[in-house]
């Protein structure tokens, strides 16, 4: 197994319901560790460039106006496998199709306000932490 590291994003939904502690917990006891963090405000720029491989969507002009409704957190995650443990915590996109104890299923209203985000590959993820992180930003683990 290898080190890797994700990107993750506590979306505006899950921040305003205060469940920010219990999302980094859940990282925390699945081997996950916060190498890098911050609460942003997205503006309408940053929210579009960063989803831009879903430009093209019908479901893209909800999807930035959702996540530039309100502050988000942007974390780094590191551990082994961190790409997939990750995506396996978050469970899938529809909460209603979200295996019963993912943070999707717990957290999530629906596939708009859908609680978090992350990386769904290693290349996406290196693209995704460069999008967010300098390298100074980032504190790695013992
Ligand atoms: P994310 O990128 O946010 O981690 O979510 P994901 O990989 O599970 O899903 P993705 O296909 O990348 O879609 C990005 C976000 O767009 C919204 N979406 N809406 N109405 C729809 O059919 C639809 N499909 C996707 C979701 O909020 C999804 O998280
Ligand atoms: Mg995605």
């Amino acid at each position: 197994m290898s080190v890797e590291r994700t990107l993750s994003i506590i979306k505006p939904d899950a921040v305003a319901k205060n469940v920010i502690g219990d999302i980094y917990s859940r990282f925390e006891k699945n081997g996950l560790r916060i190498v890098a963090a911050k609460m942003q405000h997205l503006s309408q720029e940053q929210a579009e460039g960063f989803y831009a491989e879903h430009k093209e969507r019908g479901f893209f002009p909800d999807l930035v106006a959702f996540m530039t409704s309100g502050p988000v957190i942007v974390q780094v995650l590191e551990g082994e496998n961190a790409v997939k443990k990750h995506r396996d915590l978050m469970g899938a996109t529809n909460p209603k199709e979200a295996d019963k104890g993912t943070i999707r299923a717990d957290f999530a209203e629906s596939i708009d306000a859908n609680a978090v985000h992350g990386s769904d590959s290693a290349q996406s993820a290196e693209r995704e932490i460069a999008y967010f992180f300098n390298d100074s930003e980032i504190c790695p683990r013992d």
